[in-house]
């Protein structure tokens, strides 16, 4: 008993902080299955969780929800945030429309309002300003075996794969953010494993630069030694009760 309880003390202190892959580089992502085809998922409580922890680690920034802009607008579609310049979506998509409560038959919709970004492959966008933050809700990816990827540039570039799961029912709602402390990045392109055939709806999607990225999470060496600190705790507390 005294080993468990010193075991789910640190589980849970080593749970308190998100995956990172470095330091620097933190990531938050929740994903929640879909309904199918013709059922919006209205409650999607991993992803909301995600976007709320991403958000608490930025201080000024703006969401884009896509509601001000005309159903089939393609790129270049410019995009002002505050306080971390314009964002210009291009490439493969255009904005959507679809009623609430309502899919678009095919598993899309937006996570606000009735408007998003619909896509596929090749979807770009640029900052006029490097930014250190970008998080995004991204709907019905995965039901045609679709893994999403990121490219970000900042002279070289990184890639990283977004953890969705696939082979899933259509309608899922994912949230996927990071902020890197270390490099600022001046275009970020999606990519998806099954170009073409899974697509998917992208919506309020938020950007931040260095200054905007304010992190409240303690550093990881300090929550494990909490995690220790709380594990001895509970074995000690156990020993007296015992003795
Ligand atoms: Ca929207
Ligand atoms: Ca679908």
């Amino acid at each position: 008993m005294r080993k468990i309880a010193a075991v789910l003390a640190l589980l849970v202190a080593l749970a308190a902080f998100p995956a990172t892959s470095h330091a620097v580089f933190v990531e938050f992502f929740g994903q929640d299955l879909g309904l199918g085809e013709y059922t919006p998922q209205l409650n999607h409580p991993l992803a909301d969780a995600a976007q709320t922890s991403f958000l608490s680690n930025l201080t000024g920034v703006g969401t884009e929800s896509f509601e001000s802009y005309v159903a089939g607008t393609g790129g270049p579609l410019g995009i002002s945030f505050p306080g971390a310049g314009t964002a210009t979506l291009g490439g493969n998509g255009s904005v959507a429309y679809v009623p609430a409560g309502t899919t678009n038959n095919f598993g899309r919709y937006a996570t606000s309002g009735t408007k998003y970004w619909e896509s596929s492959d090749l979807f770009s966008i640029d900052f006029s300003t490097a930014i250190s933050a970008f998080g995004f809700y991204g709907v019905d990816i995965g039901d045609f075996n679709g893994q999403l990827t990121l490219t970000a540039t900042d002279g070289v570039t990184h890639s990283y794969t977004i953890p969705n799961s696939t082979n899933i029912e259509g309608g899922s709602v994912l949230y996927y953010g990071f902020y890197d402390t270390e490099i600022a990045y001046t275009r970020i392109e999606f990519g998806n494993t099954a170009p073409g055939v899974d697509y998917f709806a992208f919506d309020d999607f938020t950007i931040g630069t260095l200054e905007q990225v304010t992190p409240e999470v303690p550093e990881p060496a300090s929550m494990l030694l909490l995690g220790v600190v709380l594990g001895a705790g509970a074995l000690f507390a156990r020993k007296r009760k015992n003795s």
